[in-house]
């Protein structure tokens, strides 16, 4: 069926008739998982409405802001310091992608056993099916797992990409290093977008960034009473829209919905019953639009309540310090504030395990999944710490893999199910 969008997704290279089967088969999942829910806040439409219109008004407004002269700079991991790009006047876009559609693409480039997100965004590439991808000026990728290290040397012969080298350690070498990459990565941002980084332009951007994080800290202590207000599933995508709408826009919405929230909360009404259990999620991230183990989780009676995740709390635990005056001052509070982040990349990380049992015990929950996708090795084998951890607390924990088909939906459902009993 013909779309207003469809000489844009043209320009932009895109196949045009997997591109349709893409939006239809996302529509129809969305239906199910998202527009089936009862008694959803009033201020969910704003998701709905964007996830409608995730390939079209967005992206138009992409190709407008470049007409004017803005860059658009994606990126795959929450290490990339979004402030930068921001007080260059570009556009940040979250490109991780969290659908199966493109995989066979990508087998033929990388191994099988390779992890979904991986296979996902080289797949979307390969098989022409994103309009982000095709709309950004750079693609900014990192050093952290090994997967996506070596997966960007092969995604730089079809896309314009740099690559940021993360440390592996905390010790004060590493933050050396990592100083060293943040001024690398400005003075590449400077490049591809003609515009200097004054310390003025960088203080409104890390203001901007920190608030949309203030925002999404404010939704997840409203989401964390009892009974709980909004589902697990409507917060993640929260998470998730976060990452490539624009951030003023999400905020002011995201603000309305809170302030909804908190009425729910205060008159008591909840969207799972008192005696659901509450359930956290802990591990690898989960992209657009990858529901299938929040929604196993919540058809299956139970009501997930955080996620320890960087599409969650890693990413908006820690706030930029906003103190600082100088240029050279304000970059070392963002070296300081993104060398907190936990990412199972780093060895020894005991600092994650301290922060899934805190975060455990502060939201009260009956137990812990630890989500690893299939042959992530830094989370997968992670788990079993994590599991020392949460047992030395007397949480327990159940850790599942999968990947992004639904094959084996039945199978987990069952685990689910078998936990829930357990934790009950
Ligand atoms: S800071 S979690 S966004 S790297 S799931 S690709 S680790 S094999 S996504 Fe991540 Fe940055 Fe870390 Fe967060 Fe590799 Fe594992 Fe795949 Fe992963």
């Amino acid at each position: 069926m013909p779309t207003p969008y469809d000489e844009m997704w043209e320009k932009l290279n895109l196949d045009l008739e997997a591109h349709e089967g893409l939006l239809t088969v996302l529509g129809k999942f969305y239906g199910d998982i998202y527009l089936s829910q009862e008694g959803r806040l009033q201020g969910t439409e704003y998701l709905d409405f964007v996830l409608s219109e995730v390939h079209g008004l967005r992206i138009k407004e992409l190709q407008d802001a470049k007409a004017a002269g803005r860059k658009v700079i994606g990126a795959f991991c929450v290490f990339v310091p979004e402030e930068l790009v921001l007080a260059a006047d570009a556009v940040c876009v979250g490109l991780c992608a969290g659908a199966e559609v493109g995989s066979e693409a990508a087998e033929q480039v990388l191994p099988r056993n390779t992890c979904a997100l991986i296979k996902s965004f080289v797949g979307f590439k390969l098989a022409r099916l994103c309009p982000f991808i095709e709309s950004c000026d750079l693609v900014v990728g990192e050093t952290t797992c090994d997967g996506k290290k070596k997966a960007y040397e092969i995604f730089a012969d079809y896309a314009p990409v740099y690559v940021m080298e993360i440390p592996q350690m905390k010790n004060a070498c590493d933050r050396d290093l990592w100083k060293a990459e943040m001024l690398r990565f400005k003075a590449k941002i400077e490049e591809v977008t003609g515009q200097a980084i004054t310390a003025v332009k960088l203080k409104e951007a890390i203001k901007l960034v920190n608030a949309r994080r203030r925002m999404l800290r404010r939704l997840n202590r409203l989401r964390a009473a009892v009974p709980v207000p909004i589902s697990g599933r409507d917060v993640l995508l929260v998470n998730q829209i976060s990452f490539y709408d624009d951030p003023v826009r999400f905020t002011k919405k995201i603000d309305e919905l809170c302030d909804e929230l908190e009425a729910k909360v205060i008159s008591g009404q909840g969207v799972a019953p008192l005696d659901a259990p509450r359930l956290m999620l802990s591990g690898c991230p989960m992209a657009v639009p990858n529901w299938k183990v929040p929604y196993i989780i919540e058809s299956s009676g139970a009501v997930v309540v955080g996620e320890e995740s960087c599409i969650g709390a890693r990413n908006t635990r820690d706030l930029v310090d906003e103190g600082a005056e100088t240029l050279d001052a304000m970059l070392d509070a963002l070296v300081d504030r993104y060398m907190k982040i936990d990412c199972a990349c780093f060895t020894p990380n005991a600092e994650r395990l301290d922060h899934i049992v805190a975060m455990a015990r502060d939201l009260q929950v009956a137990g812990v999944i630890h989500y690893g996708l299939s042959f992530c090795q830094p989370y997968a084998i992670e788990s079993f710490k994590v599991g020392k951890a949460l047992e030395a607390a007397k949480i327990p924990m159940l850790a599942i893999e999968t990947d992004y088909s639904m094959e084996d939906v039945g199978q987990l459902k069952t685990r689910v199910e078998a936990f829930l009993e357990m934790v009950r």
